[in-house]
């Protein structure tokens, strides 16, 4: 049995809700429950990398490729020989992997067959936003539009923007952390022909590595605390894989990194300090490869690399490490090279180059205060997160930018905390992070931007094609859940 229930139940603070001073410092110091963390989980043998399978359509039409996914509570085995339950999207965490193609629409008919409550006491109503995605406000995911549990919908995603590394997840109100804990995440990959054409590692040689902290007991149960400062595991799972390894052969290798985590940031390297490619992050391929020995990754933001492994003995191994983690948390998956193979692959000079946005088609500026507290006050009271000042509130708009408009937005964060801020309906531009320009590596197109505790950042981006209401929020889930999320309205 799970032991986790009542966990979140109690949490949700919503505007207008009677919720007593008492009751909001009863959250001091985040730990809204009393629900124990257990040790880390040991798998000394380790369990080769699962891949998420790529999902089949349900039909293809000339115009438009159309999938079926559900949602269910699922038992699956995370540790060998115990069975943990997840939300699964077609009993599985990560779900399937969904392969898209820039200009040709995709349709996900999405059937909810959760139970009313779900695991760690949440409500069986889901939300699936796509994460990067450019896409209309009815199909976006905003918070409050739930599938009931027992019913369906489906949602279209154009696919009418750069190809790039996405990310589908539920998103309902209140309860995004605990959903997505609980296994409501998977990839959305969109390509083009320009993309293949540059002879990037493919196929068995591009993986996607889904890097998720969860805490699990010794009877294979996922444990959810609802902490409000952030929720933290310390087990890491490699797209759900605890202790992973992955056989390659001794070529170069292309991934498709994502932190799915909750509120961990890493700071990925390899074991033998060597340097890796970095060909974009969150939104597609940078004008020219940028090479690392290690970058970090605040939750939800992906990076895309090449890894070459031709240097490296058969028989030799080589670990990605998380240098931000220890203990169980500092190796991410190892990489035992264990054979020979030609490497018809490249990583050519150039990619795609990027169109900057002008500043002087800048319309509009706008400030936004990111603070840890009561209502807006300085500090880490761990209760309550906010944006201005304000709770997360589905009826009121905060902004209201202009279709197809240029505007500037600035985040100042007032509090001890990192918020690493995603904005729907469009990729942005990072202009600077702490009043610096932003190293190359997110010089590209971003939807998610890290403001450093006490520190600032400011984007800059267009917002093309939809209008309608959409959110914008801090993509540490507990955050989000209480309730640094604002609604943003663009305005035909
Ligand atoms: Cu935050």
């Amino acid at each position: 049995m799970l032991k986790v229930l009542g966990a979140v139940a109690a949490a949700p603070l919503r505007p207008g809700l009677a919720v007593g001073a008492a009751q909001l410092l009863g959250g001091c110091g985040g730990g809204s429950s009393d629900v124990q963390v257990p040790d880390p989980v040991v798998n000394p043998e380790g369990a080769p990398l699962r891949i998420p399978p790529v999902l089949s359509p349900s039909s293809v039409t000339a115009t438009e490729d159309a999938y079926v996914l559900s949602v269910d509570e699922s038992e699956i085995e995370i540790l060998p020989g115990k069975s943990t339950r997840i939300l699964g999207f077609d009993g599985m965490t990560p779900g399937p992997t969904i392969r898209a193609r820039a200009g040709r629409p995709v349709t996900v008919s999405l059937l909810n067959n959760l139970p009313q409550t779900t695991l760690g006491g949440a409500p069986g109503e889901v939300v699936i936003h796509l994460h990067g995605g450019h896409v209309p406000s009815s199909d976006d995911g905003f918070p409050t539009d739930i599938v009931p549990p027992g019913t369906s919908r489906t949602y279209t995603y154009p696919n009418n923007q750069l190809p790039a590394t996405l990310w589908y997840h539920d998103h309902l109100m209140d309860f995004t952390g605990p959903h997505v804990w609980f296994g409501l995440a998977g990839l959305y990959l969109i390509t083009d022909d320009h993309e293949e054409s540059l002879g990037l590692p493919n196929g068995a040689h591009e993986v996607p590595l889904v890097i998720q902290d969860r805490n699990i007991d010794g009877d294979g149960n996922l444990v959810y605390t609802g902490n409000r400062n952030g929720e933290v595991g310390n087990t890491l799972l490699v797209n759900g894989t605890v202790e992973p390894y992955l056989r390659v052969a001794n070529r170069k290798y292309r991934f498709r990194v994502l932190n799915g985590s909750n509120m961990r940031m890493y700071r990925i390297a390899l074991s033998n300090g060597a340097p890796f490619q970095v060909l974009g992050m969150e939104g597609g391929l940078l004008p020219s490869p940028v090479t690392v020995a290690s970058i970090t990754l605040t939750p939800a933001e992906r990076v895309d690399i090449v890894i070459d492994f031709s240097s490296i003995p058969v028989g030799e191994s080589l670990v990605l490490r998380n240098l931000l983690g220890s203990g169980d948390t500092a190796d991410i998956v190892r990489f035992d090279v264990d054979r020979m193979e030609t490497d018809d692959s490249q990583v050519p000079a150039v990619l795609r180059p990027i169109e900057q946005l002008a500043m002087s088609d800048v319309v509009q500026t706008r400030s936004f205060t990111l603070s840890g507290g009561m209502m807006g006050m300085q500090g880490m009271m761990g209760g309550l997160w906010t944006i201005n000042g304000n709770p997360f509130d589905p009826d009121r708009v905060d902004a209201d930018p202009k279709l197809g408009t240029v505007e500037i937005w600035e985040f100042q964060n007032m509090s001890m905390m990192d918020h690493p801020v995603h904005v729907h309906q469009t990729m942005f531009q990072i202009l600077e992070i702490n009043r610096g320009p932003p190293p190359a590596t997110h010089a590209g197109w971003k939807d998610t931007v890290n403001v450093p505790a006490m520190g600032s950042a400011r984007i800059i981006m267009q917002f093309p094609d939809y209008a309608g209401r959409y959110v914008f929020h801090c993509h540490v889930l507990e955050h989000e859940d209480h309730v640094m999320m604002a609604r943003f309205d663009v305005i035909p």
